[in-house]
């Protein structure tokens, strides 16, 4: 009862994001390149958690995390990625033309600008800079659970020129027409973590995993809580053991659950997962995380998570 081919992704923006997905893998395209275009919409987008519009670390700067896993298992990442507009295609080109998994900061923009890619504006955007000026008369550190369906910054959602209040970091995972899966994952990271802080996102295993042979997961959230129990990893390898992408994910919650009950109250963690058939299915800790399925012309639909809470 899957589809071939499919495309999923995190939160509300995942529509937008697999729309782009969905013209290359309705044309017989691949998954890889499906997953790349796909979240390439979402940083180019103006939004609190992905690009370079989104909110900055404590000390005002906007730095960015991203992976992508084909399906022969290679992998690349960045981290911590500084100015580049589209960390995700250079996570491709770390896992494409170099010997290496990931790059980190500097020497991952160095690599960036040596591929082409231009060294954009310091400059925060309009939306960043009131939620940075907000955060920092209290610059109190406490993630805001669903900040990515809220909107700008963690205090007050706000509305964009699109008039749309839903942002996110984005994880997407794709099966195209030769039965081959890939994943991606890019984003800003907490807003206003601290500097050098790395989360999920940009980890093989935690915020994303591909295993052609099984599915593939992609996290989102706290990503402290992801890498911990190496997360995406988890989901698909307990759909190697059968179970579906669904109940893969709910286990994953559920052993963010039983290490620390009382913290993962305070924590969001939303897994989404498709197997080698096609199947879709995902969990979260608390209400409130939705993903976006694409299986047609007319079948882009956000669907709400169960959750544990
Ligand atoms: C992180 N997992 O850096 C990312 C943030 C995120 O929804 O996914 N927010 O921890």
């Amino acid at each position: 009862k899957g589809n071939k081919p499919i495309v999923i992704s995190t939160w509300k923006e995942g529509i937008n994001a697999n729309k782009a997905a969905w013209q290359i893998l309705s044309n017989k395209g691949k998954a890889l390149d499906a997953v790349e275009a796909g979240v390439m919409v979402t940083e180019n987008s103006i939004n609190c958690c992905v690009g370079l519009g989104a909110n900055p670390d404590r000390d005002g700067i906007v730095t960015l995390d991203a992976s992508i896993m084909d399906e022969n298992g290679n992998a690349g990442c960045v981290a911590a990625l500084e100015r580049i507009k589209h960390p995700i295609s250079v996570a491709r080109r770390v896992m494409e033309k170099t010997p290496h998994v990931m790059l980190v900061g500097e020497g991952a923009q160095k690599f960036a600008v040596s591929e082409g890619f231009p060294l954009e504006d310091q400059k925060l955007s309009a939306d960043a800079e009131k939620a940075y000026s907000t955060w920092l008369k209290t610059a109190n550190y406490k993630p805001v659970i669903n900040i990515e369906n809220r909107g700008h910054g963690p205090f007050a959602p706000v509305n964009l020129p699109d008039g749309s209040l839903n942002h996110d970091t984005i994880g997407m995972v794709a099966l195209d027409a030769f039965g081959n899966l890939s994943g991606s994952c890019t984003t800003s990271g907490m807003g206003f973590k601290m500097r050098g802080r790395v989360g999920d996102s940009p980890i093989i295993g935690a915020g994303l995993f591909v295993d052609n042979e099984v599915g593939a997961a992609t996290a989102t959230g706290v990503g402290e809580e992801v890498i911990k129990i190496c997360g995406t990893h988890l989901v698909v390898e307990l759909m190697r053991q059968g179970l579906s992408p669904a109940e893969a994910c709910k286990k994953a919650v559920e052993r963010i659950v039983k290490k620390d009950s009382k913290k993962a109250k305070d924590n969001q963690v939303g897994f989404i997962a498709i197997n080698k058939a096609g199947e879709h299915g995902a969990y979260c800790l608390q209400k409130g995380f939705n993903y976006a399925v694409c299986y047609a012309n007319d079948h882009n639909q956000l669907i709400d998570s169960a959750s544990w809470f």
